[in-house]
């Protein structure tokens, strides 16, 4: 039965204590507090008739690849124009630590941006690919391109075609994100399994759990009765298969972990 409170535990800061291979799962709300909208919330701009989950699709994109492709590169300044908050940079100070003492802390993130690589960490595995590399739609040639000029903080008022391939000459450019119905990069989902099955710690903080197949990780770690932690200001999907569910923001409650873990 999953114990639900709002700051860390005696039994959680003792968990915290004695791991010595943690996995984190990371999704959306981990980036909340540096100012990146989560995937749940309403569209703004060009996109404010959109969900999220309708502009992250292949169909979209063919329907409409101007619209999609100007909402990766707007993102792509937002994320550009913000700093890792302090649970990005708890993660990394703890990973440091645990490495130090021959420990490990494995990141697997959802998330598109690289706000955990710029707070000083080694991310083991981004599930849903990054949105500051791109490819050919028909070749899948990779494909260099200048940081896009975008006011992340406030929406274009009308969008661009995505630049034709310059290799193939045929296709258009597109992010290497993963869209719905696409697979996960098969590497980032084995090394994430393998990670969560070999942990002593399992956190999942600032996801929904709501997209699959990642929102399934946790399960391995359930099915081993390794100590599931999970940081939301939320209740989610997965709260259930919790042991704790740590009800606050992201940036605080990892910073109070790493602190309990020293
Ligand atoms: C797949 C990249 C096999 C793009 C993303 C029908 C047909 C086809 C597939 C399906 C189908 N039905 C279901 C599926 C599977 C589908 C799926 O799961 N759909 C969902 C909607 C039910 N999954 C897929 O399609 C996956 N591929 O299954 O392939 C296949 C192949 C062919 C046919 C069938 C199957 C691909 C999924 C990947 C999609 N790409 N992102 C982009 O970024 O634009 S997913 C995208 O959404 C994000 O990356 C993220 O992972 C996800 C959103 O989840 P969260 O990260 O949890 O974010 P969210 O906004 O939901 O929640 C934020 C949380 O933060 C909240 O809980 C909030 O409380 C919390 N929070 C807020 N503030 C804070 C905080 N937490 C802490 N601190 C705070 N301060
Ligand atoms: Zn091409």
């Amino acid at each position: 039965m999953v114990k639900e409170s709002e700051a860390i535990t005696d039994d959680v800061a003792e968990l915290v204590t004695s791991a010595h291979r943690v996995a984190v799962l990371t999704g959306a709300g981990i980036s909340a507090e540096s100012g990146v909208p989560t995937f749940r919330e309403a569209q703004t701009g060009l996109w404010e008739r959109f969900s999220a989950e309708d502009l992250a699709t292949v169909e979209a994109f063919e329907n409409d690849p101007a619209l999609v492709w100007t909402w990766y590169r707007w993102r792509q300044s937002l994320i550009q124009a913000v700093e890792p908050n302090p649970g990005h940079a708890a993660l990394a100070d703890w990973q440091a630590r645990l490495r130090a003492r021959q420990g490990e802390l494995s990141i697997i993130t959802q998330n598109v941006d690289d706000l955990h690589e710029r707070a000083g960490a080694e991310v083991l595995g981004h599930l849903h690919g990054s949105i500051f590399t791109h490819r050919c739609v028909d070749c899948a040639e990779p494909a260099e391109l200048p940081a896009p000029q975008y006011n992340g903080f406030e929406p274009p008022a009308e969008s661009e075609h995505p630049p034709p391939c310059a290799v193939c000459g045929h296709g258009v450019l597109r992010p290497n994100v993963v869209w719905f119905a696409e697979m996960l990069p098969a590497e980032a989902f084995e090394d994430a399994s393998a990670a969560i099955r070999s942990a002593d710690l399992v956190l999942v903080v600032g996801t929904s759990g709501i997209v699959q197949p990642a929102a399934s990780l946790p399960l391995l770690a359930m099915e081993r009765r390794t100590p599931l932690v999970e940081v939301n200001p939320e209740p989610t999907e997965l709260t259930e298969v919790m042991d704790y569910s740590l009800r606050g923001p992201s940036g605080t409650l990892l910073a109070q972990m790493v602190q309990a873990s020293r």
